[in-house]
Parts: C-alpha cells; structure tokens; sequence
C-alpha cells in the first residue's frame, strides 16, 4: 500500500518536500490528513505512544515500528529505498542531504521572518518585528542564500547534484523559489537576472513529465497562511 504521510491539512508547508519526491518518482503513498482524516486525527496520532515518535509533522509512516520525520531525514531514507531519486554514491547521498539541510535552514529563516518573535503570537502581534526582520531577509539572507545555489549550479551543471538526472533536492529547490516568489514577489522579480540558474533549474522541474498530473491536481495545494506566506508591507525591491 506504500507510505503514509502525516501533515497538517490545507496547507502544502514543509509536507511539500516529501510530497513532490514521491509523487515524482511515482512512489504510492497515502496522505493522511487533509484529503483523508483531518488535522484530529494528526494531533491524535502525534499524541501515540510508540518507541520512535516524531516531533513534529512531517512525518513518514514506513511500516508498523518505523516511523521517519524530520523533512531532510525522511528525503534521505527515501533517497537511499529508491535509487531512482538520489546519487547511488556514499558521497552523492551526503552532498543532496547537506543541500537539502541548507534549504531547510533557509526555509525556516522564510518563516521567522514573519513569526520573528514567536510561533505562539499572532502575525498582527509582531508586525514592527516582522518588518524589522524582512529587511536583512531582503537585502542580505535572500541573496547569500540564492547565491549560494548559484554557485552550486554554476560548478554542477544543470542539476544540483550534477549529472543529467535531478534528485529530490532539485524538486526541493523548485519549491523553495515558488514559495519565495509567492511571498516576496517584488524582491524576487528584482534578484531574478542575477540568478539565472536556481531559476533555469525551477523550470527544469516545472516541466519534468513525471510532475505534470501532480502540479495539475488538487493534490497541489495553493499557499496561504503556512510557511511561505505573502505580507505585502514585508516585501519590497531592495
Ligand atoms: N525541522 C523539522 C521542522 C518540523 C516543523 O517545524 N513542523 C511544523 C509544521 S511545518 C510543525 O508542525 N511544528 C510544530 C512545532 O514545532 O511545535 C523538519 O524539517 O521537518
């Protein structure tokens, strides 16, 4: 029957991740929130009592007794069951999973930048904060982070682990740059000429055959108010 995984409903957040690797490499999987059994049944299942239990969502039921959470972890096990998804190679493995560990450090400095004084409070209740932090997101975070895979890129080739296949960091990326320009776009459409490649690579996967059903079913959730979320007083062109 595959995979089951667990994430909050209605929102694509760090779910999308796991979701796009699997659905691209055609891997079955159930979802179990959302389309299936609702954010109760995720707070009930978290609260379970099991020898591995997760933190936090996302996570990946594999079987009865083994339960893998932590996005970049659960890419890696996926990455190491289905060859087709990730370098074969000891230090290709490592090399997708450090990048992949450095677009969720920059997705969750995306976060704080509008919740930079606490998961807890209310956008409205840090909005001078929120303001404060967008600017060196801006102007510093946004392009050291872009630059970064840039480079990556620039040495690699077309995909981020070289070679003429992506792996399931390229599918990451791709949803780190649509999630930035949904919730940057004036700062992203300025940054754009400098980053051709990180750019290039975004439309690789866009167009890749096996995402086509996938990006055009309700599978693929819209943003809203998750991760990536659009505050236009925190956007801006410098
Ligand atoms: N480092 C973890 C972060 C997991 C995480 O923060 N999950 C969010 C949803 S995207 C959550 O529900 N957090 C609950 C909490 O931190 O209390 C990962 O990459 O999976």
């Amino acid at each position: 029957m595959g995979y089951d995984l667990w994430y909050w409903s209605g929102i694509p957040g760090r779910g999308e991740f796991v979701r796009l690797a699997l659905e691209a490499a055609g891997i079955p999987y159930r979802e179990k929130t959302g389309r299936g059994d609702g954010d109760a049944a995720l707070v009930k299942d978290l609260a379970k009592s099991r020898p591995d239990p997760p933190f936090a969502p996302p996570y990946l039921v594999v079987e009865e007794g083994l339960v893998i959470s932590q996005t970049a972890n659960i890419l890696l096990y996926l990455g190491e069951k289905h060859p087709r998804i990730a370098p074969r190679e000891l230090a290709g493995r490592h090399w997708v999973h450090q990048l992949q560990l450095t677009l969720m450090d920059w997705v969750a400095e995306s976060h704080d930048v509008h919740h930079p004084v606490g998961m807890d409070l209310y956008y409205e209740d840090q909005k001078p904060e929120a303001c404060r932090r967008a600017e060196g997101f801006r102007s510093k975070r946004l392009p050291k982070f872009l630059g970064y895979f840039e480079r990556v890129l620039a040495q690699r080739g077309d995909w981020l682990a070289g070679g003429k296949r992506w792996s399931y960091v390229d599918l990451s990326l791709f949803h780190v740059v649509e999630g930035l320009r949904f919730a940057f776009p004036r700062r992203m459409a300025i940054l754009a000429p400098d980053f051709r490649r990180v750019l290039a690579l975004h439309d690789s996967v866009q167009a890749l055959p096996e995402l086509q059903d996938y990006l055009a079913s309700e599978r693929r959730l819209a943003f809203s108010d998750g991760l990536f979320r659009h505050y236009p007083e925190l956007d801006g062109e410098d």
